[in-house]
């Protein structure tokens, strides 16, 4: 991909004095403390880690290389991997060269669909789409130009054409996914001339006469790409890459962890919920049933899907960004205006539980109910969606990583017997 290879040529050698600046300058000075109850906390605002390519501040929400992810909403994924990767947004030219670029990677092995094929019916779409990407890992680059024993500080080449590789077929294998796992009849091929996200919809064979469904799955890959570095999906990746294995190693374990309740696989479970709701009343709850219904799942010890953040403290932006896509195509569509409902009672309810630290939306408490009006309505696949974009920033973190030359990673853990003798 000559001109985003060009552009990261050029200011990697910026990055990387800056980064040295910064070391000689700052290297012995404390970044962050770790009490016990963050080491047995999930290391929770435990700043120990760099990630250049976003942010989450806890009362703004995502930035994307600095620019808030709400003024980011009418780019394509193309602007935003550029984003992702460079610290720039894309001129036309380079747009639609990276668009080019992925579409004539786009195909993806015949032997991936023998494998995808061969497995039970009864698959998680997550585990066939995780699969599908590490059975190409004998496709990567890294591991050729590693085997002939490239220089260190050439590492984030094949880093890069392996992540365009991957990235460009996960439409494409996705949307396979989509159409065996669920019977959707024979796979749709990718359309020439057609950008990422249109592509994709169009493999789905999602009916869309109006281009709407294919905004909205714009929309979904720009919203979902990059949370900064400490999260679930990330962190393994990074941590798995740092062991110098592959983006397909790496992206595939960083996706194994999305794959879970907690993280990733919250969109199925949110719509789920509020399904849940509108059967249990018939239809529309009142106010106060939609409250006993939320006490009751907490009473039961289950937490309210899409709602809470182990970083945000607001109403997640990218929330907002689906709210707003859905009141201004469907405000009458009845899961939507549930969506709404919900948004006005589930965070009083959590406030006055007192346990949630963050009572507002997170991402999954929306998006399920554009799928479902579109009628995508197998939640299951869900998370799939969220996979292809989030590999965006999975795979630019690993591109600036092998960049920078973080090392391994590997901090120090400590039996409990240590900490009781040793922490006074
Ligand atoms: N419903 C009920 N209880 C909740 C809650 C929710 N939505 N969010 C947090 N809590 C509870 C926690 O389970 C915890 O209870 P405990 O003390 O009994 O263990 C307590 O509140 C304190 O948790 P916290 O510090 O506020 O959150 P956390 O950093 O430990 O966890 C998260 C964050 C997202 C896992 C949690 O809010 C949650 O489980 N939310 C529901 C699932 C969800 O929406 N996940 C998607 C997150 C976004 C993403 O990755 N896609």
């Amino acid at each position: 991909m000559a001109k985003l290879q060009a552009i990261l040529a050029k200011k990697i050698p910026v990055w990387r004095d800056e980064i040295r600046a910064v070391i000689s300058e700052k290297g012995n000075k404390v970044l962050s403390e770790c009490t016990v109850a963050q080491a047995y906390g999930g290391m929770r605002g435990v700043k120990c880690m760099v990630c250049d390519t976003s942010e989450v501040p806890p009362d703004r929400g995502l930035l994307v290389r600095d620019i808030p992810i709400g003024e980011l909403t009418d780019k394509t994924p193309e602007d935003i991997f550029y984003l992702l990767c460079t610290g720039e947004l894309p001129d036309a030219s380079s747009r639609r060269a990276l668009q080019k670029d992925w579409a004539a990677r786009a195909k993806v092995p015949a032997y991936v669909w023998k494998v995808l094929e061969g497995m039970p019916a009864t698959s998680h779409p997550m585990c066939m789409f995780n699969t599908g990407i590490l059975v190409m890992q004998k496709e990567s680059e890294f591991v050729k130009a590693y085997n002939k024993g490239m220089p260190k500080t050439d590492y984030w080449k094949p880093t890069l054409e392996d992540s365009l590789n991957l990235l460009a077929k996960l439409p494409t294998l996705a949307a396979g996914i989509y159409r065996l796992r669920f019977k959707k009849g024979k796979r749709i091929a990718p359309k020439p001339g057609l950008d990422w996200a249109k592509n994709y919809a169009h493999m789905l064979g999602i009916k869309d006469p109006k281009g709407e469904f294919a905004d909205c799955m714009r929309l979904y890959l720009v919203l979902h790409c990059d949370h900064e570095g400490g999260n679930v999906s990330a962190h393994v990746c990074h941590t798995v890459g740092s062991a110098l294995s592959d983006p397909y190693y790496a992206v595939a374990a960083g996706l194994n962890g999305l794959a879970g309740p907690l993280h990733g696989l919250a969109n199925q479970e949110c719509l789920n919920w509020i399904l849940d709701l509108r059967k249990k009343f018939k239809g529309e709850p009142t106010n106060e049933q939609l409250e006993k219904f939320a006490w009751d799942t907490l009473n039961s010890g289950k937490v309210i899907p899409g709602y809470g953040h182990a970083v945000l403290r607001v109403t997640d932006p990218r929330f907002t960004a689906f709210r707003d896509f859905g009141m201004k195509h469907f405000p009458k569509d009845p899961v939507m205006k549930m969506v709404d409902q919900v948004f006005t009672i589930v965070p009083e309810v959590l406030k006055k539980q007192g346990k949630a630290k963050n009572p507002w939306p997170n991402v999954d408490a929306g998006s399920g109910a554009l799928l479902h009006h579109y009628g995508m309505r197998e939640f299951s696949y869900y998370t799939v969606l969220f996979s292809i974009s989030r590999a965006m920033g999975m795979c630019s973190q690993l591109i600036v990583n092998r960049a920078i030359g973080t090392p391994i990673e590997r901090p120090k853990s400590v039996p409990t017997n240590w900490i009781k003798k040793n922490v006074p």
